[in-house]
């Protein structure tokens, strides 16, 4: 509520107080919780809100993108396969054929990536880390989540929790979701049932391996992206980020069949 009385400053604490809540507020609830805003996460979030989902990005850091900003040793670059090509197309990612494959800029994509994302609707909520989960029945039901500052501050503040019909691990090479609920369920959808770890470089075979790893790892919980490789025991591929894009976007289409 507005008082004229106000100067400009409690005006503005009062709208970005009110206006940040209720945000948060009306994300209490969502159909899919995304733990991470990597190139993973963004393009999983875009597919699955422009087809109606409810959908919250949860990033631990003040900036969304993950590792794609940085191309490939600093030099702001990425690579992607012809298989990729239709989605860097449906961004609005400028690219240029070189050889067999697509080169485009590492920053132009992760700003066209978040920004369609935003624009279909899924809601980034950054500075947020995701430090548990909440099970039910063998089920991960939401996320338990706290401010990043408390993290690196090392606070003792309890967390708060939201809750979602599926939940993503898209934290890269960490897979932290995963290595949660490994730890506090026991055990993943997983050869060993639990998280197998990430293999050294191999490009041609862990481009096609981190689609197919993109799956439910545990009941309600994919992991996609470098996620999904760490807990199957993938490879790496460096700066190629076509399996990144292909696996957000299978990730958002097994979900979305399901919801
Ligand atoms: C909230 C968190 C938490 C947490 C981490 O690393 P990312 O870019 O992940 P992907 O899988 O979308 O993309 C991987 C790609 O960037 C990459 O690393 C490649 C292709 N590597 C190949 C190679 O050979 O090295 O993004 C993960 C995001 C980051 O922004 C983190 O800050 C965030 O998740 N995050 N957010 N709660 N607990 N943990």
């Amino acid at each position: 509520m507005t008082k004229e009385s106000d100067s400009m400053e409690i005006e503005t604490t009062r709208l970005i107080v009110e206006e940040g809540i209720s945000d948060f507020l009306e994300n209490l609830t969502v159909d899919v919780a995304i733990a991470g805003a990597g190139p993973s996460g963004l393009v999983a979030a875009k597919y699955l809100a422009e087809n109606g989902a409810k959908v919250a990005i949860f990033e631990r850091k003040l900036s969304v993108g993950g590792g794609m900003w940085a191309g490939g040793m600093l030099f702001p670059r990425i690579v992607v396969e012809d298989d990729a090509k239709p989605i860097l197309d449906d961004l609005g990612i400028k690219s240029k054929k070189r050889g067999n494959l697509w080169v485009a800029n590492s920053v132009e994509s992760v700003v066209k990536l978040a920004s369609k994302a935003i624009d279909c609707g899924a809601k980034i909520f950054n500075s947020i880390g995701i430090e548990d989960v909440m099970i039910r029945e063998n089920r991960v039901t939401g996320f338990v989540l706290n401010w990043s500052a408390v993290e690196i501050a090392n606070l003792h503040v309890d967390p708060l929790t939201i809750g979602s019909k599926f939940a993503i691990d898209a934290t890269g090479h960490a897979a932290e979701v995963c290595s949660v609920v490994q730890r506090k369920a026991g055990k993943l959808n997983t050869p060993s049932g639990g998280i197998e770890g990430e293999r050294s470089m191999w490009a041609e075979k862990s481009e096609k391996l981190v689609v197919k790893n993109t799956k439910e790892v545990y009941g309600g919980l994919y992991a996609m992206g470098m996620a999904a490789n760490a807990v199957f025991g993938a490879p790496r591929m460096g700066p190629i980020f076509g399996g990144m894009f292909l696996s957000g976007k299978k990730a958002a289409e097994l979900i979305l069949d399901r919801l």
